[in-house]
C-alpha cells in the first residue's frame, strides 16, 4: 500500500512556514532534503541523554554511545544490503567518500598509462578528486559521452570504445543531479567487471530516493550523503568491498584508526576503523540511521514511484505550458530532478523571482560545469522533488514559471 503522501508533510516541521507571504514550496531537494521530526529527535535525544565519545571509555555513557554508533553502521549495511558492517565507513558525505577512495585506493593502485573512466554528467565531486589523482599518478581521465540532444542519456553504444583494458576504475553517478537521468548502474558495473576494472557509484542523488542494493549492483565502492536523504549534514557512507577496504592503506592518521603506535611506526586497525581517524560524527551517524528507518517505513520503491510521477508530470507540464522553455533529461523513467532554461533569463533571476512566490529552486551550473558547456548552457533552474511534494505544488510551480516567463518576454 502506498503511503498517504499528503500527510507526510506533517513529519517535516520546517515546511510549515511562509516565505514572502506564501506557504513554503521546497523544491531544492537535490541540494539537500528537509529532515523529519524523528531525525531531529534522534539528534537531540542523543545529545540530551547519551552523549559521550565512542570506542574509548568504559563508562556507561560511552558504551551506550559506542553501541548506538555501531548500530548505525549495521543499519547502513542493511540499508545498502552490504554483506557486513565492516564494509561501511562513515564519512562526511559523498565528496569525502570519493576523496577517500581516490587517495587511499588510487595512490596505491594507479600508475602512468592507467585510465579512470568517468561520464560526461559527473558532479565536480566525482571529477576533481580524479583529476587530482591523475595529476599525482600520471593516470588519464576518459569520459563516456551522453547522446546528442537534451535527454542526457548515456551513449551506451560507446561503452566498448571507452571501457578498454587500460581502464582501472569506472566511477559514475547513479542519478544525475542536473539531468534527472537514472543510469543503469548494474549494467555499467557488469561491463567494468568483464575487463577487470573496479567501479565506484556516486549515489548522492539515488540513496533515499530508490532501493539500493550493492550486491545486486555488484559495485566495488558506493558513496552517499546523509543530508540528501532526510538525514543530517556532515555524515555520509562509503561502502567498499571488504577485501578492498582491508587491503587499502589509511587516508588520514590519528586516534582510533590504529592497533599500535610507536615513535616512528604505527600499525593500523582493520577497516572500517582504519578510515575513521579521530572522534567520528557520532550524533549524525545515529540520526542518519533513524532517517534510514524512516525511509524504509515509507518504502523506497514507493518513494521512487512518487518522485518519478511528480517529475514526469512537472517535465511534461513545463514543456507544454511554458512557451520557449528548454527542459533537460528524459521524459520518463527519471528521478525527481527537473532542470530547465528560460531563453533570455539567467537562472539566478528565475530562482530569485520564484523565491518571491515562496518557491525554493536552485539555479546555476549545479557543480556540473563541463556538462553545462556540452549542452551549450551557462546555467539552468532546477526543481527537485521528494516525498513531501505533491501534485498541487506542480500547479503552483507552473503558475510561477508562467509569470516569470512573461516578465522576461515583455
Ligand atoms: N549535489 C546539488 O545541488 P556532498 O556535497 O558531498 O554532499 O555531495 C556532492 C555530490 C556528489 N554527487 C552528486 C551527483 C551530487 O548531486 C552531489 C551534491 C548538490 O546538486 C550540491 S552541489
Amino acid at each position: 500500500m502506498s503511503p498517504a503522501w499528503n500527510t507526510i508533510r506533517a513529519d517535516f516541521p520546517i515546511l510549515n512556514q511562509q516565505i514572502n507571504g506564501q506557504p513554503l514550496l521546497y523544491l531544492d531537494n537535490a541540494a539537500t532534503s528537509q529532515k523529519p521530526q524523528c531525525v531531529i529527535d534522534a539528534l537531540s535525544t542523543y545529545y540530551r541523554e547519551d552523549n559521550a565519545n565512542v570506542h574509548r571509555g568504559i563508562h556507561a555513557l560511552s558504551m551506550r554511545a559506542t553501541f548506538a554508533y555501531e548500530a548505525a553502521r549495521e543499519r547502513s549495511a542493511k540499508f545498502l544490503n552490504a554483506a557486513s558492517a565492516s564494509e561501511i565507513v562513515f564519512t562526511a558525505g559523498t565528496t569525502d567518500g570519493i576523496n577517500l577512495v581516490a587517495n587511499a585506493w588510487g595512490d596505491e593502485h594507479l600508475k602512468a598509462g592507467d585510465v579512470i573512466l568517468l561520464t560526461e554528467m559527473e558532479h565536480h565531486s566525482n571529477l576533481v578528486p580524479w583529476q587530482l589523482l591523475a595529476r599525482r599518478t600520471g593516470a588519464k581521465l576518459r569520459f563516456l559521452p551522453i547522446v546528442a540532444g537534451d535527454t542526457g542519456l548515456l551513449d551506451l553504444g560507446k561503452l566498448p570504445e571507452v571501457l578498454t583494458s587500460d581502464v582501472k576504475l569506472f566511477a559514475f553517478t547513479h542519478v544525475s543531479n542536473t539531468l534527472g537521468v537514472i543510469n543503469p548502474a548494474a549494467e555499467l558495473c557488469a561491463a567494468a567487471k568483464k575487463i577487470g576494472a573496479l567501479t565506484l557509484v556516486d549515489a548522492a542523488q539515488s540513496a533515499g530516493h530508490m532501493p539500493l542494493d550493492v550486491r545486486a549492483m555488484d559495485c566495488d565502492f558506493l558513496v552517499l550523503s546523509g543530508h540528501k536523504m532526510c538525514g543530517p549534514t556532515g555524515i555520509g557512507v562509503l561502502y567498499g568491498r571488504e577485501a578492498l577496504l582491508q587491503a587499502m592503506p589509511p587516508y588520514r592518521g590519528g586516534g582510533s584508526m590504529i592497533s599500535s603506535v610507536d615513535f616512528f611506526e604505527s600499525k593500523w586497525a582493520p577497516a572500517p576503523q582504519k578510515f575513521e581517524a579521530g572522534t567520528p560524527n557520532i550524533a549524525d551517524a545515529i540520526a542518519l540511521a533513524r532517517a534510514m528507518d524512516y525511509l524504509d517505513e515509507l518504502g523506497r520503491e514507493a518513494i521512487a514511484r512518487h518522485d518519478e510521477k511528480l517529475a514526469a508530470l512537472a517535465y511534461q507540464r513545463i514543456q507544454a505550458e511554458i512557451p520557449g522553455i528548454r527542459v533537460l533529461g528524459p521524459a520518463q523513467h527519471r528521478s525527481g530532478v527537473v532542470s530547465f532554461a528560460i531563453p533570455g533569463a539567467h537562472a539566478h533571476d528565475v530562482v530569485t523571482l520564484a523565491d518571491r512566490d515562496g518557491i525554493a529552486l536552485r539555479g546555476g551550473h549545479h557543480c556540473n560545469q563541463p556538462l553545462m558547456r556540452k549542452l551549450g548552457l551557462m546555467s539552468t533552474s532546477r526543481a527537485s522533488f521528494y516525498l513531501y511534494n505533491t501534485e498541487d505544488e506542480i500547479e503552483r510551480l507552473i503558475q510561477s514559471l508562467l509569470r516569470i516567463q512573461q516578465f522576461f518576454s515583455a
